[in-house]
């Protein structure tokens, strides 16, 4: 029998229960299943590490994103990204992600659960007091390695297989820049609206999660080139969640963000354009990385 231990472990949180939102830490987790035995040699399970940078204005708090990982079977990560338009009404936008955060991961091994990422997200959402929104990324690594994967909103995940993205989530918005969100509002979105797959993974096979901070900010094809150049995963998810940091405070650069932003029609005013100027610059947020690497157990 196969079972996940620790080999190193996570970084010191203020969070419950393997949360952190802690800024500027990464760790390098790896949660492999010892075994005595030869016949589990086709099990996998998922070699994580993590990485947090706040928004620049926030950092004070450790901004408003919020994970998990967990050991659990081959391996669950999560990533919960709070909606900051709560701060007009005097709510703390970094409250209701951290809450449904500590809840999924608590839930995790519910028996109602059962791994499925959408009734979790469905149980930690109904469990969650908070006032706030958030949008949520879920996913749960199988032995046989199927991952499963639930996501309301822009979060996002990308599966890299031998330099290709084989997989990729896409993200849910109402309108440009307001995503689908899981609210303490009636009137949400709730774990239906999930978008859910099941992705073939196999060894060798790398994950990459993330808040919108990571995908607003970094192109698929540098995300790739990225991980590439690291055989440590914390080490790989800090430099992803460099580079969308430096891409962010970065006024000239073409963003996915600021190019989405034009094929949408915002854009410099007409005059700046006559300037050959336009709409560019990355986009300040907080960003969490993720990056999971599947091995065998
Ligand atoms: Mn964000």
């Amino acid at each position: 029998m196969a079972i996940p231990i620790f080999r190193a472990s996570l970084p010191q949180s203020h969070l419950p229960s393997n949360l952190n939102s802690n800024p500027k830490k990464s760790c390098g987790l790896l949660f492999c299943a010892s075994s005595d035995l030869n016949y589990v040699r086709s099990e996998v399970c998922f070699c994580v590490g993590t990485h947090l940078i706040p928004h620049p204005n926030k950092v004070d708090k450790g901004g408003e994103d919020a994970f998990f990982v967990r050991s659990y079977n081959g391996g669950v990560i999560a990533v919960a990204d709070g909606v900051s338009g709560w701060a007009e009404q005097n709510v703390d936008p970094s409250l209701f992600p951290k809450e449904l955060m500590t809840n999924a991961s608590d839930l995790v091994e519910d028996e109602e659960v059962n791994y499925d990422p959408q009734i979790l997200i469905r149980k930690a959402h109904a469990a969650t007091s908070s006032v706030g929104s958030a949008t949520v990324i879920v996913a749960m690594l199988e032995r046989d390695g199927i991952l499963k994967v639930a996501n309301v909103g822009d979060c996002g995940l990308r599966v890299i297989r031998e330099g290709q993205i084989i997989y990729s989530t896409f993200p849910q918005q109402h309108y440009f820049d307001c995503p689908y969100q899981l609210s303490s509002k009636v009137v949400s979105q709730t774990y239906l609206d999930a978008a859910v797959s099941n992705v073939e993974l196999v060894e060798g096979d790398i994950v990459v999660m993330g808040s919108e901070g990571l995908f607003d900010n970094v192109f698929n094809h540098e995300i790739v080139s990225t991980v590439v150049r690291f055989s440590d995963v914390a080490e790989a998810a800090k430099a992803l969640a460099n580079l969308a940091h430096s891409h962010s405070t970065d006024s000239n650069f073409s963003s996915p963000f600021s190019l989405e932003a034009r094929a949408r029609g915002f854009d410099v005013p007409l005059w700046k354009k006559f300037f050959g100027m336009k709409l560019t610059g990355g986009k300040l947020d907080d960003i969490t990385v993720i990056v999971g690497h599947v091995v065998r157990s």
